[in-house]
């Protein structure tokens, strides 16, 4: 009986090497401890022995039943550790939710002017941020000592050699370079301007360039083109209105402006108690520009307008800070 014990006790050290998981653990535990089990064979048969066996061998018997439960215990906990399969998990619970990201308003808002210019014929163009002073500058009929090209107000790399552009003009004029006309894109973008931030000003910003080129454009095509734009992103109620202005790159130029979206145009805060907002300059492109593209001026005649993206949704979405675009808080970004 102590030899049979003895037997037991190293098939069993030998067996628990091949315990991988919780299933082989059970299959083991019923091997050594259950009823058909080598060990309660031993303790079944206690009583056919004589007294001093009888203690001596139910002693050591027990003995080992703890040492191999005991083990076995340890295995269990030890597998659970590892792996983790041991704590049970209720299938039929609910996930935890996945929180969907969204658009920026910023994207969001371009989105929305691309999506009005789209059905009027205009094509998307995009180009580099990091541009020549000619491009920038020089094709756009910029007097060499307009003070934009002054270093103060664009982000010059080192070398000299380029800059940061300071509007998307840029592109247009490289599309015009390659493709003859009819033309009609706008260009969304990033562009740069040296300014200290405030709640108005941002050193890095966002705008929409139009440009249409054919042999019959005229300042009221531009007209019914913005006034379709205007009345598509602040209502149909909107009044728009043209002011002379000048820009170097169009002849003539105007600045637009909106009826105040806050006050209706009575004037109020928002709108310095003109009843007027300004949204975007826009003109009839100069001969100058066509000459640098080697457009014939005399057969081509074209509109363009710049509008800031932040400006449009900072009046669409009543955004009182620029600077709430640029800081990542949730709070902000998710209203939109
Ligand atoms: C503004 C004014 C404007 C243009 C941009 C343009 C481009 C070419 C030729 C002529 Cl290639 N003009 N762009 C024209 C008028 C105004 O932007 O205040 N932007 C925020």
């Amino acid at each position: 009986m102590l030899n049979e014990l003895e037997k037991i006790k190293k098939e069993f050290l030998d067996s628990i090497e091949t315990i991988k998981d919780s299933k082989t653990l059970e299959e083991l535990r019923v091997k050594f401890l259950g009823r058909k089990s080598g060990l309660t064979s031993v303790l079944r048969s206690l009583g056919t022995l004589i007294q001093e066996e009888r203690v001596l061998v139910g002693q050591k018997a027990n003995v080992l039943r703890k040492d191999i439960e005991a083990r076995l215990e340890e295995i269990k906990h030890n597998l659970g550790q590892k792996t983790g399969k041991e704590v049970s998990i209720d299938h039929t619970l609910p996930g935890l939710p996945l929180s969907l990201g969204k658009e920026h308003p910023i994207t969001k808002t371009i989105r929305e002017i691309v999506d009005i210019f789209s059905p009027l014929g205009f094509q998307v163009a995009t180009g580099p941020e990091i541009e020549t002073d000619y491009y920038n500058f020089e094709a756009l009929n910029f007097p060499p000592e307009h003070p934009a090209r002054d270093e103060q107000d664009s982000f010059q790399l080192l070398g000299g050699k380029y800059l940061l552009r300071t509007q998307t003009s840029p592109v247009q004029i490289r599309v015009m370079e390659k493709t003859k006309p009819p033309v009609r894109i706008i260009s969304p973008g990033v562009c740069y301007r040296r300014d200290n931030p405030d709640a108005s000003h941002s050193p890095m910003f966002h705008q929409v360039e139009g440009l249409a080129v054919d042999t019959d454009i005229h300042f009221t095509d531009l007209k019914g083109v913005l006034s379709e734009f205007i009345h598509q992103m602040f209502g149909k109620e909107i009044k728009m209105r043209f002011v002379p202005s000048f820009f170097p790159f169009t002849e003539p130029s105007a600045e637009v402006a909106i009826s105040c979206i806050i006050c209706g145009g009575k004037g109020c805060s928002t709108c310095g108690r003109t009843g007027w907002l300004e949204v975007l300059g826009a003109g009839m492109v100069h001969p100058n520009v066509f000459k640098k593209v080697h457009y014939d001026p005399k057969k081509y005649t074209g509109f363009a307008f710049g509008m800031g993206v932040e400006r449009i949704a900072m009046l669409k979405y009543g955004v009182g800070d620029i600077r709430l675009f640029y800081q990542n808080n949730l709070q902000f970004l998710r209203q939109f």
